[in-house]
């Protein structure tokens, strides 16, 4: 880093739940921030942020909007990435797109810093990287020393995913629920097909013609790009879950080279971004509950799969909103003035 007044920071779509969590990102990590740009839609112009004690004004996200950027955070959805990031680009600023318009592009870098952090020398091609989504972030986190150590041939996910993942409307419809529940009043369900608290639902996004949903492929697709190995096998079930904060994922491993539960322990202790959390004689365990807030993926319940000779099972956790977007985006903009931009 070498630019001692810091660099000019635009946040798209900073009025909603990524959005206002990249703004705690920056300020929690102390990001040299030297002008911060606001933008969202016109429903929000004029409204005002608080950035480190101070008032910042909203202003409309439009194609004119990255005159002098120097890095531009998006989360304003996919098609807001595809119709203004370009432009982003374009004006001379670097794009860290979290939305799912470019993870696939093979000219799009897509990263997860503690993973695969050489893959963000590939954003000159077209100014743009993309973050991946949250279930495949916090994965890899706690399955790439493993991958590096011993290999991974195949892996078996099921998440289950807080409705913070669904933005605001998702947060207040599970509240919402629960007080009627408890009053003995009618639930009503707008946000998801069905009632959310108190159950667990199989589908996140759209189903496919394979019977997958979009989330369970993004999670196949995304491990691939990011390992960069299509050989291995990844088959995913994400489930929603009456949980506010905190995607939880139970995966089942299976490694080209034996490993016992005992060295995987070992190399967690040391892995970047992961904090192990397991103690099960003392009820310790990676909660949803523990990660709101936190900048770690939590990894317990570490065991070996006793149906195969070579299998692991874990229990790993992260902050959706957190590790699952906003800070790995931070994270990929402090790569980017650490060694790529001055
Ligand atoms: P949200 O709370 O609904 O916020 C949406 C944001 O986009 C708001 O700032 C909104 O501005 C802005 N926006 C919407 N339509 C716009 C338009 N036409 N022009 C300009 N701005 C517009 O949603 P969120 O939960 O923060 O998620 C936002 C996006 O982040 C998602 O759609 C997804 O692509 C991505 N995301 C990624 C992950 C991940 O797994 N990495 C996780 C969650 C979300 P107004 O307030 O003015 O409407
Ligand atoms: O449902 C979740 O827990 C994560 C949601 C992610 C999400 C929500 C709306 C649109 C995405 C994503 O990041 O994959 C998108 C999208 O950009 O496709």
């Amino acid at each position: 880093m070498t630019r001692e007044e810091g660099y000019n920071i635009a946040i798209a779509g900073a009025t909603g739940a990524v959005g206002g969590a990249m703004l705690d990102v920056l300020e929690r990590r102390n990001f040299p921030v030297k002008e911060l740009r606001l933008l969202a839609s016109e429903r929000s112009v004029g409204k005002k942020l608080v950035f480190k004690g101070r008032e910042i004004p909203v202003q409309l996200l439009d194609k004119n909007a990255f005159a002098g950027i120097d890095v531009a955070l998006f989360s304003a959805g996919a098609s807001r990435s595809l119709d203004f990031a370009p432009a982003a680009a374009e004006a001379g600023a670097v794009v860290v797109d979290n939305s799912s318009a470019f993870r696939m592009d093979p000219e799009i870098p897509l990263v997860v810093p503690e993973v695969n952090a050489h893959a963000i020398a590939q954003y000159t091609k077209r100014g743009i990287i993309a973050n991946p989504n949250c279930s495949t972030i916090q994965m890899l986190v706690a399955l790439k020393p493993i991958y590096d150590s011993v290999g991974i041939k195949r892996i078996v996910v099921s998440t289950y995913q807080a409705v913070s993942g669904s933005g605001a409307n998702a947060i207040e419809e599970l509240k919402n629920q629960v007080k009627a529940y408890a009053a003995g009043e009618k639930l009503q369900n707008n946000v998801y097909p069905h009632q959310i608290a108190f159950n667990c639902l199989p589908h996140i996004d759209s189903f496919l013609d394979n019977g997958y949903t979009k989330e369970e492929m993004k999670m196949v697709n995304e491990t691939r790009k990011i390992f960069e190995d299509n050989s291995i096998g990844v088959t995913a079930t994400t489930v929603r879950v009456p949980v506010v904060f905190g995607h939880s994922e139970s995966i089942n491993i299976e490694t080209d080279r034996k490993i016992s539960a005992a060295e995987v322990k070992e190399l967690m202790l040391t892995a970047p971004g992961v904090k192990l959390v397991d103690n099960p004689a003392d009820n310790e365990y990676p909660l949803a509950l523990d990660s709101e807030g936190k900048f770690e993926t939590l990894v317990g319940r570490i065991r070996e799969d006793e149906s195969i000779e070579k299998g692991i099972n874990m229990w790993v956790v992260a902050d959706n909103i957190l590790k699952g977007a906003a800070l790995n985006a931070v994270q990929i903009a402090e790569v980017l003035i650490e060694k790529y931009i001055d």
